[in-house]
């Protein structure tokens, strides 16, 4: 092993932020990306930690189930179309202490930073999602991906309505989040609220929407939460350029709801019924 970027879970990391700049979602500083380490992956990286590590941090906010924890984050600010050029000056590993309530960078952000403004949001993020996946889940991923994005002016600000669209958009969808899209109202970014916001929608779901904003996402590994993001923004894409042809009226046929009972059937995933069996007169799909 030459350096911490040849460490695998460093690599991939930097691979999602390259796919994620290349399909358009990161203008600027937009989006981040922080990825819960395992122990094994610390100690591959540990040998490429800094001598002295940061100042403690205190976050303002608390998880009990991250004591310890290590975590790869964007830093603010930072572009991630720079990551893949200077990861050592855009990304870092910080570490949590024993009370969960605190960061310091242990590598990375060699020019001065922190991490990504979003971090609390992160944090806490990840705390629900550890919890309700039983430890599997370890990324937590936020873009700016044009079309769920275009979605948030058109429809109904709500699980059952974004769900149902997306679903019916592209017949895999229903297996890639049987369980659903939560959508978080417009909030201001950054702050203890749209954290807030979103741990309750990422308690029921592993995505959620933030309107006139972006998408927030989370799974197990990088490619299970990147291809998330990718099919649900696919899917929005499908269906704003489907409303957009068709001048916003309901469309002349569409994935019906038994169509997608039998995709779950075959696929054998669990379909979120709450969402299955909401009607309402405005669908267009
Ligand atoms: O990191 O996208 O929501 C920049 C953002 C904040
Ligand atoms: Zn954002």
């Amino acid at each position: 092993m030459s350096g911490i970027l040849d460490v695998k879970a460093v690599r991939d990391y930097m691979r999602m932020c390259a796919d994620g700049v290349g399909l358009g979602w990161h203008e600027r500083n937009g989006g981040n990306l922080t990825y819960r380490m395992t122990e094994e992956e610390v100690a591959q990286c540990r040998p490429f930690f800094r001598e002295e590590p940061g100042e403690w941090t205190a976050m303002g906010v608390w998880a009990d189930n991250l004591k310890g924890e290590y975590f790869i984050s964007t830093g603010s600010g930072k572009y991630l179309r720079n990551v893949e050029l200077e990861p050592q000056n855009n990304i870092c590993i910080v570490e949590i202490n024993q009370a969960g309530d605190s960061w310091r960078i242990v590598w990375g952000l060699e020019s001065g930073g922190k991490p990504t403004s979003e971090f609390p949001s992160h944090f806490m993020n990840h705390s629900v999602r550890k919890r309700v996946t039983e430890g599997k889940n370890r990324v937590i991923y936020h873009a700016h991906p044009p079309y769920v994005v275009a979605l948030t002016y058109l429809l109904p600000l709500t699980a059952e309505a974004f769900t149902r669209v997306l679903w019916k958009s592209e017949t895999e969808c229903c297996v890639v989040f049987p369980g659903g899209v939560g959508v978080v109202p417009w909030m201001v970014p950054g702050g203890a609220d749209i954290a807030e916001a979103t741990c309750a929608e990422m308690e029921k779901y592993d995505a959620a929407v933030w309107a006139f904003h972006g998408l927030f996402v989370s799974g197990p590994d990088f490619d299970t939460a990147f291809g998330l993001m990718h099919t649900i923004e696919k899917a929005a894409q499908i269906a704003c350029i489907t409303l957009s042809a068709n001048g916003g009226k309901k469309t002349r046929q569409c994935i019906t709801d038994d169509n997608i009972r039998a995709i779950g059937k075959e696929f054998g995933v669990t379909l979120n019924e709450e969402i299955l069996n909401y009607r309402s007169d405005e669908e267009l799909f």
